[in-house]
């Protein structure tokens, strides 16, 4: 049954839906330069949630000390279940993900599923964490940004909205193409220059001046190749099975 006007099929805007105790936090950075213009082309939608919204005494608690000892404080599972739910229920869709520093590591594969998805909700931790029940009763995902310490899932949850809407149909100009990307190909990117041709003594690489488009595009690869083995030795292993890594294996 339709109900109402709006037909099964329509096609809503990307979502994304940001549950934190930071909520000024958004847009932030997503609401200047190429996310900034999508959003306020309405090529997708922020929606940010205030756990404290939902917190269940006068003082607005939401956290508590862990079970078992130890520093710091734990988000209580009550109060972000209840976030959980009702912002699921007021719309909010796709992955419910946990952004947390025990995640599965974040890779482009994952953004281009999330990317082709309806959306995303994504749950900002503070604290040392948050209860490990509600994570297990409502399916969450829990994804990191990388191998270092951040101060919330705020920035993370920033990171994971820009990865995804630069991939959303009419974000990216018509010049960029998204398969000749870097990440697309398991390499790094080759080292670009423009004018002046002199610059601090330093010459452009005489290469990119030849006119010579199939010489210019063998450096480039080249390039790619020794930097990408310089300096990512985990991608030049090919390591990441996301990644389709072109070259000629030796
Ligand atoms: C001493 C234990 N700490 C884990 C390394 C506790 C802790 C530190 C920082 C718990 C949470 C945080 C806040 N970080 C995030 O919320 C976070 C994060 C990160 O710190 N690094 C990479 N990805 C992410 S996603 C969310």
């Amino acid at each position: 049954m339709n109900g109402n006007f709006t037909p099964d099929t329509a096609q809503e805007v990307w979502r994304a839906t940001v549950l934190t105790l930071y909520p000024a936090m958004f847009p932030g950075p997503l609401g200047e330069a190429l996310a900034g213009r999508a959003l306020a082309q309405r090529i997708w939608s922020l929606d940010s949630i205030d756990i404290r919204d939902y917190a269940r005494d006068k003082h607005g608690s939401v956290d508590d000390q862990p079970f078992g000892g130890g520093p710091g404080m734990v988000m209580r599972p009550d109060v972000l279940a209840d976030a959980i739910d009702d912002t699921l229920a007021k719309g909010a869709t796709g992955p419910v993900i946990y952004l947390s520093p025990r995640g599965t590591p974040l890779k482009q594969a994952r953004v281009r599923e999330m990317a082709a998805g309806p959306g995303v909700t994504l749950i900002c931790g503070r604290f040392e964490g948050v209860d490990e029940r509600v994570l297990e009763s409502r399916g969450i995902e829990e994804l990191s940004v990388g191998d270092y310490v951040l101060s919330g899932g705020e920035i993370a949850a920033l990171t994971v909205i820009d990865a995804s809407v630069r991939l959303l149909p009419g974000v990216l100009g018509a010049a960029t193409s998204l398969n000749e990307e870097s990440f697309e190909h398991g390499l790094l990117e080759y080292p670009h220059y423009t004018r002046p041709r002199q610059f601090e003594g330093k010459d452009v690489p005489e290469v990119l001046l030849s006119g010579d488009h199939e010489r210019i595009r063998a450096w480039r690869r080249d390039q790619a190749e020794l930097t990408t083995r310089n300096r990512r030795a985990d991608l030049w292993a090919g390591g990441d099975s996301d990644c389709v890594n072109t070259r000629a294996r030796p």
